[in-house]
């Protein structure tokens, strides 16, 4: 048997509300990856849509919990970052992938930050060209299309998008550093929603399309994100992973809808755990 692939997730723990660590452990380990955290924050929910809620810092933590690590060399095949606690974080997240990264680990950037054209109130202006500065080190960038125009200094549209419209941020995106690049929330219609993701080394772009399902689901991005770094480690190329990501995440919307529930709190992504364990295990 290979060994089991190690993940480290850098977010925030949301104590409620489904999103970064609260579902990256999940969906990661259910891949059977091994998934070590590092809590860049500690909220009692997330921010989006919910007032009073609590926000504990943990940016001195961070490198303390790296060394240790280091110490005990034990290697990690992707480091996975998402929300971001402070703007000191982006240079302390960028010097924690020499600490425990090496040159064959996975270093892939979520830049969590905003949606719908709006940045996330708990982030001042200039977080994007902060954010933008930690992008230049990922392997794999996973932004949607407000926090791709946010970090290439261009004004917010809203679709339908003209292909040359996407394929042009993206070869922008790859110029801040990234080799590869998956941007959600890409729709040439309205009727579909997805992904289209942009391998710089061969110029390919690939694309995945689900119905879009009307609403906005909050933790929809991490649920993607979680599950897309466990296809990646599971082999699957960058196409396939992002499409095996759009199906769990909307397979976990269409549930969410179909009970009714209060769309703040999360999506219902554990019953659909199984099935994505299974796909992922085909590889
Ligand atoms: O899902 C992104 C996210 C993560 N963490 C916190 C958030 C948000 C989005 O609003 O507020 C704390």
């Amino acid at each position: 048997m290979t060994r089991q692939k190690r993940v480290a997730a850098v977010h925030d723990i949301s104590c409620l509300g489904k999103c970064s660590l609260t579902v990256a452990l999940p969906i990661i380990s259910a891949a059977g990856i091994e998934c070590a955290v590092i809590p860049t924050a500690v909220l009692s929910t997330h921010t989006g849509g919910i007032d009073g809620y609590t926000f504990h810092d943990l940016t001195e933590q961070i490198i303390p919990i790296a060394k240790h690590w280091e110490s005990l060399n034990l290697g990690f095949d992707a480091i996975y970052t998402g929300y971001l606690g402070s703007f000191e974080q982006l240079d302390i997240v960028s010097s924690l992938f020499d600490l425990i990264g090496t040159k064959d680990t996975l270093k892939l950037v979520d830049p969590v930050m905003a949606d719908n054209g709006v940045l996330y109130k708990s982030f001042s202006e200039d977080f994007p060209k902060g954010m933008k500065k930690l992008c230049a080190k990922a392997d794999i960038l996973i932004p949607n299309i407000t926090e791709a125009v946010l970090m290439l200094d261009k004004p917010y549209q809203t679709g339908p998008y003209t292909v040359n419209y996407i394929e042009s941020l993206l070869k922008e995106l790859g110029d801040i550093g990234p080799n590869q690049v998956v941007l959600t929330g890409v729709h040439y219609d309205e009727k579909q929603l997805g992904i289209a993701a942009y391998d710089k080394n061969t110029g390919h772009i690939g694309y995945y399309f689900e119905d879009r399902i009307e609403g906005y689901y909050h933790g929809t991005g991490d649920v993607f994100g979680s599950a897309l770094v466990a296809a990646i480690l599971k082999g699957f190329d960058l196409t396939e992973a992002a499409a095996e990501a759009v199906r769990f995440t909307v397979g976990s919307i269409a549930r969410t809808r179909a009970a009714g529930t209060d769309v703040r709190f999360g999506v219902d992504f554990e019953n659909g755990l199984g099935e994505l364990s299974a796909r992922l295990s085909h590889k």
